[in-house]
């Protein structure tokens, strides 16, 4: 989508400190971290949200990237994954996309 931020930082229109990248996934450290670690990681083919999600390669390969990214972060302590869906869920930006929190203490249940 061309007037998607995501997809435009994906295609390197806009620029991002990228931790991670497959065939099908893109993951770069949040602009405004909620945490020490905050990993942003989107599908590379834009999807509103997950319920729009209907390829299963890009499925496993968000599973793939959120392993890879925990070890080789070694978030060891633990970290938090979160898709906020819809305006209910949170989500300000209308682009598929999971947070990957670590590096603190995290709050049960989330405000
Ligand atoms: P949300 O779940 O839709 O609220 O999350 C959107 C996230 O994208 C949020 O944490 C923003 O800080 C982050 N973000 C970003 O990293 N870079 C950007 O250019 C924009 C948002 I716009």
């Amino acid at each position: 989508m061309s007037d998607c931020i995501f997809c435009k930082i994906v295609g390197g229109d806009i620029p991002s400190a990228k931790v991670y990248e497959d065939d099908y996934v893109y993951a770069f450290n949040d602009i405004d971290p909620q945490a020490p670690v905050h990993i942003v990681l989107v599908p590379k083919k834009h999807y509103d949200n997950i319920k729009d999600l209907d390829d299963d390669r890009i499925k496993i390969s968000i599973f793939n990237a959120i392993q890879k990214i925990a070890l080789d972060q070694k978030l060891d302590a633990g970290f938090r994954v979160v898709c906020n869906t819809g305006e209910q869920g949170g989500q300000t930006v209308e682009h598929l996309h999971f947070h990957i929190l670590s590096g603190r203490n995290l709050q049960w249940p989330p405000g």
